[in-house]
């Protein structure tokens, strides 16, 4: 059985476990705050973040959730959709989109960090990260105009769908909580295609819950 290494926040560890249900694939979730000093994660990984996927024959843990979906994708090939296309450029196509959708999470995790530094706080690192996120959603808006709400890349359901879900997932709890962004009202379409997601089982089993933080990070 596999285990993975999951925060009920992290956009990172939803494109892992969404993947493993679209495949069928049973494992068992461990939730976690990788922030607290009670967290397994430097553990199995030096670079202390989850998701990490655990397996129960000795082999080594494993961790970065694009390299887990890759894991996913080329060990159960054959079982359940793809969720990767077949040719190389579309396969890079996806893998693009990846970096995107991870690089605009990436962004949000330091605007997070950098709201709750009170007088430190620099409005300048937070603009520049604000202005990532509101870029990688403004060409995500664009490529979704581009394939009329489709699926991203071929119009099959993918690991770029998968990553761009989750961004949005992550988006949506931030809008909610600290108001910091608002793109459902700006790109109506990008929304659509999101709730089309939202509608899959895969995602409705997987929505993203803030957890509190009771330990000093930065
Ligand atoms: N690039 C990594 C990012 C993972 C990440 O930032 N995970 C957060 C939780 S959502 C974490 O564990 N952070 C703890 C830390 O950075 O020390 C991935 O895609 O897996």
């Amino acid at each position: 059985m596999l285990t993975l290494i999951s925060a009920t926040p992290s956009p990172y560890a939803r494109k892992n476990r969404i993947a493993l249900i679209e495949k069928g694939i049973p494992f068992d979730l461990k939730s976690e705050i990788p922030w607290h000093s009670t967290t397994e994660t430097p553990k199995y990984n030096p670079l202390e973040k989850l998701p990490i996927l655990i397996f129960d024959d000795g082999r080594a843990p494993i961790y970065e959730s694009w390299y887990i979906q890759e894991y996913i994708v080329q060990k159960y090939r054959g079982k359940g959709p793809d969720l990767m296309p077949g040719s190389l450029d579309d396969q890079l196509q996806v893998r693009q989109i990846q970096v995107l959708a991870d690089g605009a999470c990436d962004a949000m995790s330091l605007v997070f960090f950098e709201t709750g530094r009170g007088e430190l706080l620099s409005k300048e690192w937070l603009d520049r990260q604000l202005r990532k996120v509101n870029g990688v959603i403004k060409a995500m808006d664009e490529l979704v105009q581009k394939t009329q709400g489709k699926f991203l890349v071929c119009d099959e359901f993918s690991v770029a769908d998968i990553a761009v879900g989750a961004m949005l997932g992550m988006m949506d709890m931030v809008e909610t909580k600290f108001g910091l962004i608002h793109w459902k009202e700006q790109y109506p379409e990008l929304n659509k295609y999101w709730e089309m997601l939202e509608s899959r089982d895969s995602f409705r089993e997987t929505q993203p819950v803030m957890f509190e933080l009771t330990e000093k990070v930065a």
